[in-house]
């Protein structure tokens, strides 16, 4: 097999792959092995393994003071985090949020009784469009969670203009935005709480976890309550709650990747501009921009495959894989099209024209420290090749 060192190489891989392991989207990244080591033995010898340890907490006062939040609680996946603040703020009934998500945004809602109700997105952010979220209220809605897909700010003001008008609870789904910023301020400072994810594939990982930041004292207090069971010391519940919590060995992994989080962020930042520059020119195809002065992370570098273009999507992620280039159609078709949201709501996509056109047209390509300036090349190489196949 042979694998393309270069871009003139693409002209003699034939029928080889262009590259022998495969390219991934979401590839770990990883901080000082040594050190998580380290941590490692500490919490082997210390015997304290779960439930609030002295890791967790180091944790939490790291990212609180680096998002400039008063409280952060950290927990064994994002997903448990949304749950728990769904059911913090007191949701009921319906809840607004975008269908152009992952699937865990609406699950944590239905996982609970309560009816996603999806809202269109504006096409050029892909975010919750205001408009389209003041069509969707009723008498049965309690909140709205925004989403900062691909860590590009939601629009907070008139999110929160509309909750207000409306006694509605307002929170946001963050788990693509760690460390990056709004109006000056940090993701996790709007709404009444944010929630992160630190799954293995995001910039900033934990093995699995997430956490809710919030500048809210009685909120956070329920939320920790509600993260341990409800345990208000031995023997002494008293909340209704779940097992969120975040082992020590989670939160050493967050310690040392914390101290590696700005090389992340500057590898995906490297990325996204080479594959900027790299497919400028090819018509039909945008590289969604990042605004530099929202401290973006850069983790999503996400192709949008336009009318205009002479070869589909689908065409040009199948030419993609066929060199092992694992290219994804995040997040298609929408958490509309998929169940249990597309028997109960058949009619849903009626109202989201724009969900569905970005949905058809996105590509995100692999990124981060582990891709070589060749290996950007070459994939550049490969969609200029088709498309200039067509
Ligand atoms: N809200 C939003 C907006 C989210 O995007 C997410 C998660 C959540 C909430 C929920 O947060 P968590 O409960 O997950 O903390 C992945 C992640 O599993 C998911 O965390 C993430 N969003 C979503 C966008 O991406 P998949 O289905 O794409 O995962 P998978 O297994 O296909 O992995 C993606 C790629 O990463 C593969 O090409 C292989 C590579 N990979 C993955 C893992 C786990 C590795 O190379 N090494 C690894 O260890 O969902």
């Amino acid at each position: 097999m042979k694998t393309i060192r270069s871009t003139a190489d693409l002209a003699i891989f034939g029928a080889s792959p262009a590259f022998v392991e495969p390219l991934h989207v979401g590839r770990p990244n990883l901080g000082d092995k040594e050190a998580l080591l380290r941590y490692t033995a500490e919490i082997y010898d210390r015997r304290w393994l779960t439930n609030n340890g002295p890791l967790v907490q180091e944790l939490e006062s790291r990212i609180a003071a680096r998002l400039g939040v008063k409280h952060c609680v950290a927990m064994c996946n994002g997903t448990v985090a949304l749950e728990i603040a769904v059911r913090a703020l007191g949701l009921e009934g319906e809840v607004i949020i975008p269908s152009y998500t992952f699937i865990a945004t609406a699950h944590a809602l239905h996982w609970q009784a309560i009816t996603p109700v999806f809202a269109d997105v504006d096409p050029d952010t892909h975010n919750l469009d205001p408009d389209a979220v003041r069509r969707m209220i009723t008498p049965r809605t309690s909140g709205i969670i925004g989403v900062h897909l691909w860590g590009r700010p939601a629009p907070t003001d008139a999110l929160q203009q509309i909750a207000d008008e409306h006694g509605l609870q307002l929170m946001f789904d963050a788990a693509h935005g760690f460390d990056c910023s709004h109006q000056g301020k940090k993701l996790g400072n709007f709404g009444r709480c944010e929630v992160l994810s630190f799954h293995a594939t995001k910039v900033f990982n934990t093995f699995e976890g997430g956490a809710v930041v919030t500048n809210d004292d009685e909120l956070a207090e329920a939320i920790r309550l509600m993260r341990n069971f409800g345990f208000a010391g031995y023997d002494n519940v008293i909340h209704p709650g779940t097992n969120g919590k975040m082992p020590e060995i989670n939160a050493a992994m967050g310690l040392v990747n914390m101290d590696a989080l700005g090389e992340f962020v500057c590898a995906n930042d490297r990325c996204h501009s080479q594959y900027f520059a790299a497919l400028a020119g090819v018509p039909g195809l945008t590289v969604l921009p990042y605004d530099r002065d929202n401290d973006p992370n850069y983790q999503y570098v996400v192709v949008e495959v336009g009318d205009d273009s002479a070869v589909s999507r689908d065409e040009i992620l199948a030419a993609l894989h066929a060199e092992n280039i694992l290219a994804r159609k995040y997040f298609w078709p929408g958490c509309h099209g998929m169940q249990p949201y597309r028997d109960l709501f058949p009619h849903a996509r009626l109202v989201l024209p724009n969900t569905i056109r970005v949905a058809e047209r996105v590509i995100v390509l692999p990124t981060g420290p582990t891709l070589s300036e060749v290996a950007i090349d070459t994939v550049a190489a490969v969609i200029n090749q088709r498309m200039a196949a067509a």
